[in-house]
C-alpha cells in the first residue's frame, strides 16, 4: 500500500528555462486542455485545490511543481508531480499557441528529471487526433530511463457497458474517477513502481 503524506506547491515557470532546479524524479501530468490534469493530482495527493483547476487560459499557462512524498512500508519517498499547460487551446490566438507549443515541447525535450509521462485522455473520448498527436511526439523523443502511460479520466461518466467495451479495447488501461476517486491507487502503485522499481508484495 503506497500513501502520499505530504504534498505541497513548490513553484511555478513559463517553460524549461526559469523551471526549478532539477534533481528530483519528475512525473508530468499532460493532455488536453480540461481532461482533467489538475483534478487527477488534486486527487492523488488527497488535497483539493492544491493544483489549481481552472478554465481561465491565462490561469493555467503556467507549468506548476508540486513535491510529493510517499510512504511505503515504512520508507518515505520524494517525488515531483508536474501540471502542465493543456493542449489545444480555445481562446488564445494563433501566434500564443504556437509560442507555447514551443514552449511545452522544449520542455518536455529537455527536462532531465522527468521519469514519467502521464498522458490523460477523456474516457469518453478515446481517439482524438490531438490525443494521437500527443502521444506519437512523446513516444518520438522519450528517452531509456523515462515512461508513457496512459489513463482515461472522468470514468464516472461512463455507464457499466461503456467501462467494459473502453477495458476491452485497451486492455490493462487504468481508468479512473477523480470526482468518485476511483482508480486512484492503481494509478500511484503504477507511478510508485515507474520511478522507484518494482516490488514484490
Ligand atoms: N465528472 C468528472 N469531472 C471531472 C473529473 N475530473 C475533472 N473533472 C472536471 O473537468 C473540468 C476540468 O478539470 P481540470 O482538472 O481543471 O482539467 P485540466 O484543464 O486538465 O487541468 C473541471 O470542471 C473538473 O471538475 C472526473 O473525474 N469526473
Ligand atoms: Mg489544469
Amino acid at each position: 500500500m503506497i500513501r502520499v503524506v505530504e504534498s505541497q506547491f513548490l513553484t511555478s515557470a513559463q517553460g524549461v528555462d526559469d523551471s526549478m532546479q532539477e534533481g528530483v524524479s519528475e512525473v508530468v501530468f499532460l493532455g488536453r486542455s480540461n481532461v482533467g490534469k489538475s483534478s487527477i493530482i488534486n486527487a492523488l495527493v488527497n488535497k483539493k485545490g492544491l493544483a489549481k483547476s481552472s478554465s481561465t487560459p491565462g490561469k493555467t499557462r503556467l507549468i506548476n511543481f508540486f513535491s510529493v512524498k510517499f510512504m511505503k512500508d515504512e520508507e518515505r519517498y520524494i517525488a515531483r508531480f508536474v501540471d502542465l499547460p493543456g493542449f489545444g487551446y480555445a481562446k488564445v490566438s494563433k501566434s500564443m499557441k504556437q509560442e507555447w507549443q514551443k514552449n511545452l515541447t522544449n520542455f518536455l525535450n529537455r527536462r532531465t528529471s522527468i521519469r514519467l509521462f502521464i498522458h490523460l485522455v477523456d474516457s469518453r473520448h478515446t481517439s482524438l487526433d490531438i490525443d494521437s498527436g500527443v502521444s506519437e511526439y512523446i513516444k518520438s523523443q522519450i528517452r531509456p530511463d523515462q515512461e508513457l502511460i496512459q489513463v482515461f479520466t472522468k470514468a464516472d461518466k461512463l455507464n457499466q457497458k461503456q467501462k467494459s467495451a473502453l477495458k476491452k479495447a485497451f486492455p490493462g488501461s487504468l481508468l479512473v474517477s477523480s470526482t468518485k476517486k476511483s482508480g486512484l491507487d492503481e494509478v500511484l502503485e503504477v507511478i510508485f513502481n515507474s520511478l522507484y522499481g518494482v516490488s514484490n508484495d
